[in-house]
């Protein structure tokens, strides 16, 4: 008598395809398909069957064994399909659905305002033939202080409470410590702009915060002018803004500019009325600037006998502020995904 268990195996099988043609659900199906395909299931096991079968008699039985696992599995996949058929056929005919309504729309992100403006300055800039470029926001003390006539123990190194990493590095408390790396960099003449993250260990309110982004200005020529950068700096402020914007120029001390300035533009948060973001002055600083300091352009490599330079150290933060009427300098890095959206479809022309 054969020791071959083909009429167990076939009535395994028959169970089988009952349990999937009684199944209703895709889980259920599911369940099928464990007990009998898996591992354990009852056709695998007939698979350890062969081991004790003749060596004439284990191909057909082997290949009786996958032909009725492949049964299984084509009949599994069909009744799949036919509940999939049955639960579309159902919910077309039901009267709570209406296939006009608009579907869920997928989620997009969003440009980030600071993104957005710098962007556009890059554009602004690069059409008047600057090039932009991108320093560490981890430098040293030399470039971030020492080479812009900053010495250790000079008083305006308290204008900018600096994050000190060890001895000699530190987060960039500006985007100047760029300047004396992009004289190393590049021959004058040349015109450059370096947009970035700043950082400072100071308390913060409406329009300060300890990270914050700048975007220097560099221009380094055999002669330069005031009355150049004045203009470069109110061609930015016109492009952004779209129209002309209210300015006011003042005196401003900058250990790394002779003469230095302060430029302040009017406050668009509150019109120049007074509010937290101008600190009730109707100003905000914005734009402070000068002609490089001979100093600086010899710890550039540079004979200032021979060359002259501008730099400014654009607030980018509080000009995407004034740009769209930001109350608070604090939202634009919270990560808050509802002020995020408020700029969805935004952009700059
Ligand atoms: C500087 O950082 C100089 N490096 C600017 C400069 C560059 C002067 C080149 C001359 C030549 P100041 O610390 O004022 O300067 O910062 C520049 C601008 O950054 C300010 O006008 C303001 O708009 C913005 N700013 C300063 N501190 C903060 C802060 N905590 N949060 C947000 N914005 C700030």
């Amino acid at each position: 008598m054969s020791t071959v268990p083909i009429e167990e195996l076939h009535a395994v099988r028959d169970l089988a395809l009952k349990a999937v043609s009684e199944a209703n659900a895709d889980g259920e199906l599911e369940e099928v398909s464990r007990t009998y395909l898996g591992k354990k299931g009852q056709i695998r096991k007939h698979m350890r069957v062969l081991g004790q079968l003749s060596p004439e008699e284990r191909p057909a039985f082997g290949k009786a064994v996958n032909d009725v696992s492949t049964e299984v599995e084509d009949a599994l996949e069909t009744r799949r399909k036919e509940l999939h058929a049955i639960r579309r056929a159902a919910a077309l005919t039901d009267p709570h659905f209406d296939p006009t309504l608009p579907g869920t729309r997928p989620a997009s992100g969003t440009v980030h305002p600071l993104t957005l403006v710098d962007w556009r300055l890059d554009e602004i800039f690069r059409s008047m033939g600057f090039y932009v470029l991108d320093y560490p926001e981890i430098d040293t003390e030399y470039f971030n202080f020492e080479a812009l006539n900053v010495p250790a123990d000079h008083p305006a190194r308290d204008m900018q409470d600096t994050f000190w990493i060890n001895d000699e590095h530190l987060l960039r408390t500006h985007t100047s410590a760029g300047q004396v790396r992009a004289m190393k960099e590049f021959k004058p003449p040349f015109k450059a702009i370096f947009p970035g993250r700043v950082f400072r260990y100071e308390a913060t309110d409406a329009s300060h915060d300890h990270t914050f982004h700048q975007v220097e200005g560099l221009y380094v020529d055999r002669e330069v002018s005031v009355a150049n950068l004045i203009a470069s700096m109110k061609t930015l402020l016109s492009e952004i803004f779209g129209r002309e914007v209210e300015i006011r120029l003042r005196p401003g001390y900058f250990p790394f500019v002779e003469p230095g300035f302060e430029l302040d533009i009017s406050c668009l948060v509150c019109g120049g009325g007074g509010c937290s973001v101008c600190k009730q002055s109707g100003w905000v600083e914005l734009l402070p600037c000068g002609l490089v300091h001979p100093n600086v352009l010899r710890a550039g490599g540079l004979d200032p006998t021979a060359w002259q330079g501008w730099a400014f150290g654009l607030g980018l933060s509080r000009l995407v502020m004034m740009r769209y009427q930001i109350d608070d300098i604090r939202h634009l890095l919270s990560g808050d995904i509802r002020f995020l959206r408020q700029f969805e479809g935004t952009g700059l022309e």
